[in-house]
């Protein structure tokens, strides 16, 4: 792991400049009546879940170029989930992936206990065949027309809620790539039908405190209809299932230029939305690092969430959902856990009386500006004060870069083979 004293050094180097930026920009926000304080310590209480498969390498259809030490099971990338939220204080719980994460319980609950995480929601996958499945999910899973194949893909969901039960999780998300990829190939109305009658089956084997959150995406790896391609068959999804189900927002699986802030706010309307899968794109289901693309974006789903917050029953899951092929995984998550928080802490700082009178007044300049004031805000040394408050690193990426991790543990983790499709 990292070491404490390392952590300590390189935070002394950078303490004396932080403090003169957090005092700074205390003054700053003072004449704006904005507590430095009060958002510090919304900062600290921020967290979002990393997901165990993003600690590796990703890669895309075509192919996966591996980089050294690269995870080889759970309890690696454990390892790793605890270095990301050791240095950056934000990402206190995993999302595990099953089958991928598959291992004796009791083992993964004392590795998390000693890199000192929790475990988020579980992710079922019944996009691709499972070994010890013996039936295939290439033309679908819990709306194939076989009985049969639906059955052993609940079966699946039951196991990993089973498993996630063991580890403290309290959420199953759901996402499948059923669809077709040719006009005709299936009747889209019984299609829906059979994943609903299905889901409802899931829904049933739900422990108490547990919450299902159906994830939506526009396409792919079906490319002509998808069974859960968007927010409005998620919302039906959730309705028909009840009140443990919940929509679970990917930021990436939308089509260019949708407006996925009006999204959430309708979710929050709708007593529906449960969570979110944070990554940034520029064309499609990208998976890049969140806030890498479009800050603002991310800013004004933040915006909603602020706006919000205090709306009975709204208890959201926040994760990370990216697949990093040029980075190290480990950095990127880092980056993209600390660009989450900032854009949480820049929308808190919305002048929110403000903004309601430029509204009531119909002043859509300035009500625009508004939002635009809080964007601009630099909130990184309320960041880094939280982060080093906490015991986390100043400047995350230099800290890890300076403890030799990544070539520590290449001394141990074989080299991974890189080859043909990756994790899209
Ligand atoms: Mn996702």
């Amino acid at each position: 792991m990292i070491d404490k004293g390392l952590v300590a050094a390189e935070n002394t180097s950078r303490e004396a400049a932080l403090r003169a930026d957090y005092d700074a920009l205390g003054a700053h926000l003072d004449r704006r009546g904005i507590d430095i304080g009060a958002l510090k310590e919304r900062a600290k209480g921020f967290g979002v879940a990393v997901p165990s498969w993003g600690t590796g390498t990703g890669g895309t259809r075509f192919a996966r170029f591996p980089g050294e030490g690269e995870p080889r099971d759970i309890f690696d990338k454990l390892d790793d989930c605890g270095v990301i939220h050791a240095l950056t204080q934000a990402t206190p719980r995993v999302s595990l992936h099953i089958p991928w994460d598959k291992a004796e319980p009791a083992d993964m609950l004392a590795k998390a206990e000693a890199v000192g995480v929790g475990f988020d929601a579980m992710n079922s996958n019944t996009f691709q065949d499972h070994a010890d499945h013996p039936l295939s999910y290439k033309y679908g899973s819990l709306s194939h027309m076989e009985a049969a194949v639906r059955a052993q893909a609940i079966e699946h969901n039951l196991e990993t809620i089973e498993i996630g039960a063991k580890l403290g999780s309290s959420a199953l998300t759901v996402w499948i790539g059923d669809g077709t990829n040719f006009p005709g190939q299936s009747n889209m109305g019984r299609q829906f039908e059979r994943y609903l009658s299905s889901m409802k089956e899931i829904y049933k084997g739900l422990p108490e405190g547990w919450r299902i959150f159906s994830e939506h995406k526009i396409y792919e790896p079906a490319f002509y209809s998808t069974v859960v391609q968007d927010w409005g068959t998620s919302l039906m999804t959730a309705q028909e299932l009840g009140e443990k189900a919940k929509c679970l927002v990917d930021l990436g699986h939308h089509a260019p230029n949708v407006n996925i802030e009006m999204i959430v706010s309708r979710l929050i309307h709708a007593g529906k939305l449960g969570g979110f899968h944070f990554n940034d794109s520029k064309y499609g289901d990208d998976d890049l690092d969140s806030g890498t693309i479009d800050p603002y974006r991310l800013f004004l789903v933040w915006n909603e969430l602020v706006d919000a917050e205090g709306t009975p029953g709204l208890d959201l899951a926040h994760m990370i959902d990216q697949s990093h092929n040029v980075t190290d995984p480990i950095e990127s998550l880092m980056i993209s856990a600390c660009e989450i928080q900032r854009a949480y802490v820049q929308a808190s700082l919305v002048d929110r009386g403000a903004l309601a009178g430029f509204q009531q007044d119909n002043d859509a300049l300035m009500a625009s500006a508004t939002l635009r004031a809080a964007f601009r805000t630099d909130v990184e040394p309320i960041l880094a004060m939280a982060r080093l408050e906490a015991g986390g690193a100043i400047d995350p990426v230099q800290t890890y870069r300076a403890s030799g991790y990544r070539a520590a543990v290449a001394q141990v983790r074989p080299k991974s083979t890189g080859g043909g499709g990756g994790i899209v």
